[in-house]
């Protein structure tokens, strides 16, 4: 008697369990940058924070950085599913779209992006050619700097080889630099084997690796604007319930309201590097403002040329 009503408990426990853990979903999030770089220092409060409030409803567990899965790989792993969900920027994922690239040339914040429909626009993109949904935008307001150990006088990296991603490859091909693509994991070895002479990076995060230790010169001024963002696998999206999905998207709200961090961060990280030793390599201000709509001017032709259709969409809505 009393073990059959044990044997009812137990049931009626296992269903319980089984219908509460229905409601709770475990996303698998890895990171395209490395563990110790500031975009992901910076996730870490914030999957903290998802996992607490969450109890019952959403939790991510972090898998890790490019140990985990290659930086270049990212893009690929989130379209097919082998993970949920991933922090990257679209750079480290032109193999799987383009277009991923093309989110570098926002001029507006990403809260502006959700009102003036270039956030509805890239999801549409996202959905239809990565098999992804484009959650948020957790970085903005860092501007991308060439680096070099050499000094230059005009922008003209003529003799330079430089490392890049596909950020800079049209601009700086266009400056006639010789240019290699690495992924940030290897930019301090190709520096300190002289393999290159130079790297683009945003304004912060070159100390995370100590990158310092091998840099000379920043060059000024910045272009661009450095995308970092939390992408999902589609049918991994599709399959949460209202809730979660509600969820999700208040927590990606309270993340990208955290973004007033980074103008104060680009402006300590100016500061860190001129203690650090490096020189500003800057131009008179005609060159500047030319060097700046040169960098934009070859990035929009250049996705023109990937995607006519849906640059034109994105140029309309992404500029001040
Ligand atoms: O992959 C990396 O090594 C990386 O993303 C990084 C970049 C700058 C600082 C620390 C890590
Ligand atoms: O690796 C890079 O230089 C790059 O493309 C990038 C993009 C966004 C943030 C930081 C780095």
């Amino acid at each position: 008697m009393q073990s059959t009503l044990f044997k009812t408990a137990a049931l009626l426990l296992a269903a319980f369990c089984t219908a509460a853990s229905a409601q709770e979903v475990t996303l698998r999030l890895v990171s395209a940058f490395a563990e110790n770089a500031i975009y992901v220092q910076r996730l870490q409060p914030w999957i903290q924070k998802v996992n607490a409030e969450g109890k019952g409803v959403l939790q991510l567990n972090f898998i890790g950085g490019p140990k985990a899965i290659p930086t270049f790989e990212v893009g690929n792993a989130v379209k097919t599913g082998v993970v949920d969900m991933a922090l990257s920027t679209g750079a480290f994922y032109t193999n799987v779209m383009p277009e991923a690239d093309f989110l570098k040339l926002t001029q507006i914040p990403v809260a502006e992006q959700r009102k003036n429909g270039a956030f509805e626009a890239i999801s549409k993109v996202w959905n239809e050619k990565g098999n992804m949904q484009y959650l948020g935008r957790m970085v903005e307001n860092q501007p991308f700097h060439i680096y070099t150990n050499k000094k230059i006088d005009k922008p003209d990296l003529t003799g330079l080889k430089i490392r890049i991603t596909p950020v800079y490859r049209d601009f700086f091909q266009a400056l006639n630099a010789s240019v290699i693509t690495t992924p940030p994991g290897e930019v301090y070895t190709a520096l300190d084997r002289g393999v290159v002479d130079g790297y683009g990076w945003p304004i912060g995060g070159i100390f995370d690796l100590n990158w310092h230790e091998k840099t000379k010169f920043r060059v000024d001024p910045g272009f661009y604007d450095a995308e970092v963002s939390l992408i999902m696998n589609l049918p991994a999206y599709k399959k949460l319930t209202d809730a979660q999905r509600a969820y999700l998207e208040k927590q990606l709200l309270a993340l990208e309201a955290e973004n007033t961090f980074w103008t104060r961060y680009a402006k300590d990280e100016t500061a860190r590097q001129e203690k650090a030793g490096i020189q500003t390599i800057s131009f008179d201000e005609a060159t500047a403002k030319g060097f700046r709509e040169k960098a934009y001017e070859v990035a929009w032709a250049g996705a023109s040329k990937q995607n006519p259709e849906v640059a034109a969409r994105f140029k309309a809505l992404f500029g001040k």
